[in-house]
């Protein structure tokens, strides 16, 4: 096979094997093997860039595009949909559709999806371009951000010259909760429910964003198609299927109007145990000459509706509202509430997230409130019930003193949360403690929260250093903690010593730094001494470390008690530094090279796959984030740019040094 047809060969089984991952849910082969695989098509299309195509797997995350959406005019108006709201309405919706065509109609019934509308152009079988609904008319193109839905296929088979796909973008509960959860830690402002978070994701400049929020799309409609056969909605979504797309699996055709009503009910109750909102069901007539006869309105087909559910809410009343200190010394304010079952459950707390979204939704205690559940589990305060507020209430202050110790509390500049001022909090302490002992940091197995909190009310420890020194008699002083599980507990922080800089740098609980980014952090720098003392600079070099992470790790290593705990942590033997992997390997890993001049060895191709295929990253241009530049003969204005940044040059005798192991 040439390199051309290898190239080919590998784009088309990474297609095949995320479309079984991403769309089937049924992977046949591991994480790793995918990636094993991916790597290597990375490596060749390095060495062969004149084989990339937008449609390969590598291609889905794009550069960052500046200004804002074009406007793009739809090969066919994207309608909206008529409403009905009961059992009465879906029955008249069948009279009516029934009456203009003479015959009863089959339907066919699917979940209408909480995402955004958008529309799919493929030509010749290629993802060409994605758009937004917009007002039916004219939508927005978003197809750098819309590429990176995984389970959408950047190439279908079969497909007609042109062909307008639709269906709806959505975040799954599971991505939701997440991201809210890193941007609560964070002091942003959380995402209202998952719909709303899809579309912030929609809007990026930088794919890369919409990409780290993990969208999901169902295809269900196809707009514009050259030379269709299709005669059914039913065999539309078989048709969607066989292109590969994610189609919704619970839609299901019915018989009569009655059918239609019951698998209505049905879902009424079983869409809360899906992992993604639904807002309703859409009923459509299933013959497409059926379809026709009955026609469209202005604004919405004649011959589907959408029926709405109502909206899950429910009136409690806050009884009053706490404050939790968190580990990043975050204030945040939670509602209790009178308990009342909503959506499944009994409900009896809900997060109010921050101090503006109680000053705009005005809550106060004592107030009557409407709640639902966000994403199916999150309790969330919707609104206040003005009316049953008592003349005497008054508007909610988020406290000047930290709940638990006592210090002001400071807003920062561009964020929406309140923290505690004090470092020393005891509240920051033992979050800290509980994080740092969590299974993704120093995975100390049996050191929960209950544990921690015991020992630090018993003043037995105060940081994560004092963890090892703890005697036996600390922890059999605790209530039930016996001999046997102190021990185990020893041996657990004991074992904890070895995990390595990487564990240690998440376990810290430092701003902005997560699991991923301590390791990357960890492997560069490989021990926290030149860590401590890296410049902003220095940080950004890696190619994962934006300029708000390095701050933040500059900020946390400049302060002197920070410090100390490093200091204190070595000095109890907790390993600062990272495992080298393999000795040649290493010295490439995390580079990024640029090559420029004529080498007479090799090719610049085959000197990129290489240096690619031991772990550096290869690029055109030299920007500050370049770590070395290997220039050979006639080297021009790279060579230049990279004597000018002060960047390392090497020759062409130096990169033969460098690879002459591999
Ligand atoms: C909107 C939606 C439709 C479907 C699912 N989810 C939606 N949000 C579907 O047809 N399965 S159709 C639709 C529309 O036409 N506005």
């Amino acid at each position: 096979m040439s390199i051309q047809e290898d190239i080919q060969q590998l784009q088309k089984e990474l297609a095949h094997h995320a479309y079984l991952y991403y769309v089937k849910d049924a992977p046949i082969i591991s994480d790793y093997d995918y990636d094993v695989l991916y790597r290597k098509l990375v490596e060749l299309e390095t060495a062969h860039p004149e084989y990339i195509v937008p449609t390969s797997p590598t291609q889905r995350v794009g550069a960052k595009v500046e200004g804002s959406f074009e406007k793009v005019v739809h090969g066919q108006r994207m309608l909206s949909l008529s409403n009905v709201f009961d059992d009465a309405e879906v029955e008249q919706f069948g009279v009516r559709c029934e009456k203009e065509l003479g015959h009863a109609p089959q339907y066919v019934v699917e979940l209408k999806i909480d995402g955004l509308a958008v529309n799919l152009h493929y030509e010749n079988g290629l993802f060409v371009r994605a758009v937004t609904r917009g007002d039916g008319r004219v939508g927005e193109d978003v197809t750098a951000n819309v590429k990176t839905i995984q389970s959408i296929p950047l190439i279908i088979d079969n497909a007609p010259p042109f062909i307008e796909i639709r269906g709806e973008a959505y975040m799954p509960h599971k991505e939701f909760k997440r991201i809210n959860e890193e941007r609560e830690e964070a002091g942003l402002q959380t995402f209202v429910n998952p719909r709303n978070a899809a579309a912030g994701s929609l809007r990026q400049q930088d794919p890369a964003i919409t990409a780290s929020r993990n969208l999901d799309f169902f295809a269900y409609a196809i707009g514009s198609s050259e030379g269709s056969n299709i005669h059914t909605q039913q065999e539309l979504l078989e048709q969607l299927e066989a292109f590969k797309f994610h189609v919704n699996p619970h839609y299901k055709v019915c018989q009569s109007i009655a059918e239609v009503v019951e698998h209505i009910h049905y879902w009424d109750v079983e869409r809360h145990n899906l992992p993604y909102d639904t807002d309703g069901m859409v009923i459509k007539v299933n013959d497409f000459e059926d379809q026709e006869t009955l026609g469209t309105t202005a604004k919405d087909p004649k011959w589907a509706t959408a029926f709405k559910y109502p909206p899950e809410e429910v009136e409690t009343i806050v009884k009053d509202i706490t404050i939790n200190v968190g580990r990043t010394g975050v204030l945040t304010p939670t509602a209790e509430l009178e308990s009342v079952f909503v959506s499944g459950t009994n409900v009896s707390r809900a997060t109010l997230h921050n101090e503006d979204f109680i000053k705009e939704k005005d809550i106060r205690i004592g107030d009557t409130v409407r709640i639902h559940k966000a994403a199916e589990i999150i309790p969330e305060v919707i609104s206040v019930v003005v009316d049953k507020r008592k003349s005497d209430s008054v508007p909610y202050e988020m406290p000047n003193a930290c709940p638990v110790c006592e210090s002001p509390t400071v807003r920062r500049e561009g964020e929406v949360a309140i923290y505690c001022s004090n470092e020393h909090c005891p509240a920051v302490e033992k979050e800290g403690i509980i994080h740092f002992a969590s299974r993704d940091a120093m995975n100390i197995d049996g050191l929960g929260p209950s544990i921690v909190e015991a020992l630090v009310t018993n003043h037995r420890i105060e940081t994560v250093v004092d963890l090892y020194h703890l005697k036996e008699e600390d922890i059999t002083s605790l209530e039930r903690m016996g001999k046997k599980s102190a021990q185990n507990l020893l041996k657990a922080i004991d074992d904890s010593k070895q995990r390595g800089l990487g564990r240690v740098l998440f376990g810290l609980g430092i701003r902005l730094i997560g699991a991923k980014a301590g390791q990357t952090i960890a492997k560069y720098f490989t021990s926290i001494d030149s860590l401590m003392n890296a410049t902003i600079d220095e940080l950004t070099n890696i190619d994962e470390i934006g300029p708000t992470m390095a701050k933040s790790l500059v900020e946390y290593f400049g302060n002197e008690r920070n410090r100390q705990l490093i200091e204190g942590l070595r000095h109890a033997g907790v390993r600062l530094e990272e495992e080298v992997q393999e000795a040649a390997g290493n010295e490439l890993e995390g580079q990024i090279i640029v090559l420029t001049g004529k080498l007479t060895s090799m090719g610049r191709s085959e000197a990129g796959a290489i240096l690619e295929a031991h772990g550096a990253k290869v690029t055109g241009s030299v920007s500050k984030k370049t770590t070395l530049v290997i220039a050979g003969d006639d080297a021009g204005s790279k060579l230049t740019k990279a004597e000018q940044l002060g960047i390392p040059v090497m020759d062409e005798q130096g990169l033969l040094d460098l690879i002459k192991d591999f």
